[in-house]
């Protein structure tokens, strides 16, 4: 059976469903839970829609993003189903998930580092997106595509493909994207809440990043951090700053760019790698304990950022033989990466 026939096998008749997705959810995260919660609405199952970290602020206009539960200590009855979708790894949902006893786990996702964690997976790396295989799970499931439904799948398809500019963009996604346009998504008003709609304090924050980025044209590279101390300085949680990920390698000559971020709680840093699938991103990511797509990856390290940025540089110049004339901060400051041993 192909993939999309046994999500449906499984999702169909079961009566009550908790659906999730990763840690620090991004547009297709928040969009592919309320893309399902609207496929499976007519069919009167109980949805129970529970996230670990909170979605950022300007996806508050989704249809239905009411329904996203913050996970808060609660209880919950066993359920008989759980969908992850979005999410290459069962960890990656957050430890909420071992503490709800669910039955079959249906795992659905673009992810080509996802290690197939469900009992049900349907795992497509050539979809842009998870919002493109809900597409295709609404049209298996024949259920009619409204304007609420179209505007979740548009928003996943739109910021999982940077706006239809990152090369996961294919004929296939901008077949679907004309479609949901014709179904009521509204391109510009959707783009109107996610670009057009920052506050002050995040212009601020992304022009601090800017000027702080480290650039080496020599080498191809170039690399930011996002403190607490920043978010703080602006006002933005640092939820709402993930997106900032894509500035360093939005600098020209550069094809690698890495964004360190310090976690609320110290003693560990988010390091995210961004490239045009070239360097595969992915490879460096896994061998750091983490993974993602070739263009856009991460993990999560055990280290103070500093530590981390002084460890991680000088670890990817040596895994991809750049070399450099002049020695950056970083490398000044190597020390023995911890834990970096390829
Ligand atoms: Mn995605």
């Amino acid at each position: 059976m192909h993939g999309v026939e046994r999500v449906w096998e499984a999702l169909r008749g079961a009566r009550r469903l908790l659906v999730s997705t990763h840690l620090n959810p991004d547009g297709d995260a928040i969009s592919s839970e309320l893309a399902l919660d609207w496929i499976l609405r007519s069919s009167g199952a109980e949805i129970s829609i529970v996230n670990q970290s909170p979605y950022p602020d300007p996806y508050r206009f989704l249809p239905g993003i009411e329904r996203i539960h913050l996970y808060n200590g609660d209880s919950y009855a066993p359920f008989p189903v759980l969908v992850a979708l979005d999410c290459g790894r069962k960890n990656r949902l957050g430890d909420f998930v071992g503490r709800i006893e669910c039955g079959t786990v249906v795992n659905i996702d673009h992810h080509i580092s996802n290690d197939q964690f469900g009992d049900v997976n349907w795992i497509d790396p050539k979809a842009s997106s998870t919002g493109e295989l809900l597409l295709e799970l609404a049209d298996h499931a024949g259920v009619p595509i409204g304007p609420e439904l179209a505007t979740c799948l548009y928003t996943g398809i739109l910021t999982d493909t940077g706006n239809f500019t990152f090369a996961n963009t294919s004929p296939r996604c901008h077949r679907h994207a004309s479609r949901l346009i014709e179904c009521g998504a509204d391109p510009a008003e959707i783009s109107r809440y996610l670009y057009r709609s920052r506050s002050v304090g995040k212009l601020r924050l992304q022009a601090r990043l800017i000027t702080e980025l480290h650039v080496d044209e020599e080498a191809s590279l170039a690399w930011a951090t996002l403190t607490r101390e920043m978010c703080d300085d602006a006002g933005v949680s640092i939820t709402d700053a993930l997106d900032l990920v894509t500035i360093p390698l939005s600098v020209d000559g550069v094809d690698l760019g890495i964004l360190f971020r310090e976690f609320d709680e110290p003693g560990k840093t988010k390091v995210s790698f961004r490239s045009e699938g070239d360097p595969d991103v992915s490879i460096l990511a896994r061998e750091l304990g983490g993974g993602g797509h070739p263009s856009a990856a991460g993990c999560t390290l055990e280290m103070e950022t500093d530590d981390a940025v002084a460890a991680v540089v000088p670890w990817v110049y040596d895994r991809l033989g750049r070399r450099s004339r002049k020695p950056t901060l970083a490398m000044l400051r190597m020390r023995h990466p911890k834990g970096l041993e390829a």
